[in-house]
């Protein structure tokens, strides 16, 4: 009995001194196991006087209770301080700032398709869109540029044979649109076009604006009228435009269009080369042979148009010094263009 309060006095205190699941199970194991103290104890009942071994089971069944209980009362206490301990160490502070999102921005030359969109839009003209794989007819022949004609070396075209090539300019779209409609024509071509150039002012693909208007009275002045609105609308400025004589296959008379640096004013900088003018597009009033081959009569109706590079723009606008950085897409380069 004395050894019985002797085990039961020991496994109370070892047992309140437990820290941890692991100790507390050897204890379990030490006490109440297959070979634990009690189950030695409750071996040696047979060596007792029958009359005493009721009551000494008994003992031995009151202190094992009491281990067990002991036992169950520490695992909750243990169990408990787990779960807070994790609650502590896996807090999350709701009060921290949170981390922001990697918002997209919209490419260069998206915002000039955009801003272009924008302004012949409201000038009354239509967009209207064409394959980038086009007939030798579209692209040449139907611009008064005939087979073998020495302009088609102008501009090195990628040829796929059997008379289809990638096109060399957005002008095949507008001999689509001329041969579909009937004049009054107001509309404007916008897309990717290509052509066998690659250096620093040049890529392979590039993008290209064309307009065109055809009516029955339209002059060089009318061409001249609408091409300051545009650019002084798409530069936000009023800086002087000037036209010098030029030469394109299909217009008549052509002519080449300078800005007055956006840069120096004129006054002559490294963005002009020193002379003061930017060379932006290239125009003139449709050529009547073009005309008549869509089916216009060139005796009732003329028609001017303009070409335009619209990375071009997009460099003079933002202020861009290298063409290639509009096409590596470098975030650290798009990013800044994120408003
Ligand atoms: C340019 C320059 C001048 C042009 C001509 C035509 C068409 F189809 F009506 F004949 N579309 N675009 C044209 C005229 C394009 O690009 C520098």
């Amino acid at each position: 009995m004395q050894a019985l309060e002797e085990i039961l006095k020991h496994a109370e205190f070892s047992i309140s001194q437990a820290t941890d699941l692991k100790s507390l199970d050897n204890y379990r194991v030490q006490y109440l196991g297959k070979k634990g103290q009690l189950t030695e104890y409750l071996k040696t009942l047979g060596q007792l006087p029958p009359e005493e071994r009721p009551v000494a089971g008994q003992k031995i069944n009151v202190v094992k209770e009491k281990i067990q209980a002991l036992i169950e009362e520490r695992n909750t206490v243990l169990i408990n301080k787990l779960i807070e301990d994790q609650l502590v160490s896996e807090a999350i502070d709701v009060t921290l700032p949170g981390r922001l999102l990697n918002v997209g921005s919209i490419h260069p030359i998206t915002k000039t398709f955009n801003e272009l969109k924008h302004i012949f839009s409201k000038m009354g003209f239509v967009f209207m869109e064409g394959p980038e794989i086009e007939e030798d007819y579209y692209n040449f022949t139907a611009l008064n540029v005939p087979p073998l004609h020495p302009a088609r070396a102008m501009q090195d075209t990628f040829y796929f044979g059997d008379g289809l090539l990638l096109r060399s300019q957005m002008s095949p779209v507008q001999i689509h649109a001329m041969k579909k409609m009937t004049p009054p024509l107001r509309m404007v071509a916008m897309g990717r076009v290509y052509r066998r150039d690659f250096d620093l002012t040049h890529t392979p693909m590039f993008h290209q604006m064309e307009c065109l208007v055809v009516d029955d009275s339209v002059t060089f002045a009318d061409l001249k009228g609408l091409l300051k609105q545009f650019l002084h609308e798409f530069f936000e400025t009023d800086a002087p435009i000037r036209f010098r004589p030029s030469y394109f296959p299909f217009t008549e008379p052509s002519a080449e269009v300078d800005m007055a640096c956006l840069n120096c004013g004129g006054k002559g900088c490294r963005i002009c080369k020193n002379g003061g003018w930017l060379e932006v597009l290239g125009c003139g009033m449709v050529h009547p042979n073009v005309l008549n081959d869509v089916g216009i009569d060139s005796e009732k109706y003329r028609g001017f148009a303009f070409g335009v590079g619209i990375d071009r723009l997009t460099l003079l606008k933002y202020g861009i010094s290298d063409l290639r950085s509009l096409f590596e897409n470098d975030l650290r380069f798009l990013k800044q263009f994120s408003s």
